[in-house]
């Protein structure tokens, strides 16, 4: 295998012919897009739709992506100048595309000054984040938690790129998250009042006037890359090494609130819905499929499955997952005009089942505090209001339980050691749950709910 990297020079001279490439020069586009969080997701999903957009004639939405952790991606993707790969595959076939969209990638707590000079570029235009649900830091009732919104959260990079374009008279920033939360856009706004409310009142009254916090709906399942992807991926490439590539499914849907600031790219052009309202695509999305996913992801587990589509060919399990989308979610979405819920819990199924995506359990088990509340517990709220059980949303909070007890090993959580106290007591459902658990939410559980996880947890 060589060693040679993707990169404009080797695509240049080795053309690949096995994948398509974008259809643009990127020298000359400007950066209007800073991502923050630039991971698999972002890079499958919205720097795939940005450059078919400038593939299809729109101009000037080049991204910078600004990693605020590590500098993994970084060293993937700046000896390849930003160029990577996307690869769909479904069961009988694969696609490769080389995307241009991402010139350059930041290491924020290394080069602070940097992040700073690209959001303040006029330029710039849109900040978007895929920081996972945890990068919000969220305390349990949703607030900030100023114990968590520290130097290393992505709350001071933005104050200080908003301060530089306000004091210097530029327009303001459109901040797009495309995170897996409820509502997301709401609450990326309330969540950098609250910031800046303590920080810097003054530039408050300037973000408030200035800049847009849109909702957003996002939807590809994107597993981590494996050292087998990317072996896969250089032979597609005859043999160019991409140590950035992504892979997918060939879905994909966005749906976002058409509220920008200053100008967006044409991604309605390229298969992006532009509408008022999000909340019928995004409730639909978080209850029906993440909720599913989250279902099958500690059930699978549980009964020593590894990947997502095991789990959904379990008979069992597909039961209840079935269940949960078609009779304990589906009924407590207001659907959006023409939207077929039951239609759609089909094509989840079809999209759980694909075996050519090696989607691991475990990836979607880690993080589940902040995942379940708008995945399980508003659902289990809405039905309870509405007197039903949800009997399969039950069995998957007693697999949750049993996985942080270590059932599955290691456990990925931002709040595991508080969780793994609460579960090794007499009380975990108590602990967890109700209006003062860790999980706080409305959902308070009943006597039959309690006996309904007890009874699996014995
Ligand atoms: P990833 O692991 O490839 O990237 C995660 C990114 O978030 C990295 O840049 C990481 O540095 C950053 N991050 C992690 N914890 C953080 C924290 N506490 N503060 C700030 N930044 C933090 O994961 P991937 O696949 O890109 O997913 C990221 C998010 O995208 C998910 O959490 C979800 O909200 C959303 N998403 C993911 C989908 C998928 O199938 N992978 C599909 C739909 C949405
Ligand atoms: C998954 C999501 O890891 C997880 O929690 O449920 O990343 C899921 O793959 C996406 O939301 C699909 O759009």
């Amino acid at each position: 295998m060589s060693d040679l990297r993707l990169n404009p020079f080797t695509l240049a001279t080795f053309a690949p012919e096995g994948a398509a490439c974008f259809a643009y020069d990127r020298e000359a586009q400007a950066t209007g897009i800073v991502h923050f969080g630039i991971g698999a997701f972002h890079r499958a999903h919205q720097a795939w739709y940005t450059d078919h957009a400038m593939s299809a004639g729109d101009r000037d939405w080049a991204i910078t992506g600004v990693s605020l952790r590590s500098g993994a991606v970084a060293h993937q993707m700046n000896p390849q100048e930003g160029l990577y790969t996307v690869t769909e595959r479904a069961s009988e076939a694969a696609s490769t595309r080389i995307i241009g969209a991402v010139l350059d990638v930041l290491v924020a707590p290394y080069e602070p000054e940097a992040v700073a000079a690209a959001l303040a570029a006029p330029a710039t235009r849109i900040v978007s984040f895929t920081i996972t649900e945890k990068g919000y830091c969220r305390a349990a009732d949703g607030s900030l938690d100023p114990a968590l919104a520290g130097e290393e959260s992505v709350y001071p990079y933005l104050q200080q790129g908003l301060r530089r374009r306000r004091d210097a008279g530029l327009p303001g920033l459109t901040l797009m998250s495309c995170d897996n939360l409820a509502e997301n856009g709401k609450q990326l706004a309330r969540l950098m009042g609250e910031y800046l409310q303590r920080s810097d009142p003054a530039l408050l009254a300037w973000f408030e006037a200035a800049c847009t916090c849109p909702s957003t709906m996002v939807d590809r399942i994107v597993p981590a890359t494996t050292a087998d992807d990317r072996d896969a991926v250089a032979e597609t490439l005859d043999g160019l090494r991409d140590e950035a590539a992504v892979l997918t499914e060939p879905f994909s849907q966005w749906v976002i609130e058409d509220c920008f600031a200053n100008g967006r790219p044409a991604w309605d052009k390229v298969g992006a819905q532009f509408v008022a309202d999000v909340r019928p695509y995004e409730t639909a999305k978080l209850r029906m499929l993440n909720g599913a996913h989250s279902l099958l992801a500690y059930v699978g587990l549980s009964q020593g499955h590894t990947f997502v589509h095991e789990a959904i060919g379990d008979p069992a399990i597909r039961l209840l997952a079935e269940q949960l989308m078609r009779e304990e979610a589906a009924p407590t979405i207001t659907a959006a005009p023409g939207q077929d819920l039951d239609a759609y819990a089909d094509a989840l199924i079809e999209r759980f089942a694909n075996p050519a995506l090696q989607h691991r359990l475990g990836q979607i088990a880690m993080d589940g505090s902040p995942k379940i509340p708008q995945r399980w517990l508003e659902t289990l709220a809405a039905n309870q209001r509405q007197g039903r059980e949800a009997v399969s949303i039950l069995e998957g909070i007693a697999c949750w339980i049993k996985h942080l007890r270590g059932a599955n090993g290691r456990v990925d959580d931002p709040m595991v050691r508080d969780l793994q106290t609460a579960v090794q007591t007499d009380n975990p459902i108590t602990m967890l749950f109700g209006t003062t658990g860790l999980l706080a939410s409305t959902w308070v559980p009943s006597e039959s709910d309690r006996t309904a996880i007890l009874s699996r947890l014995a």
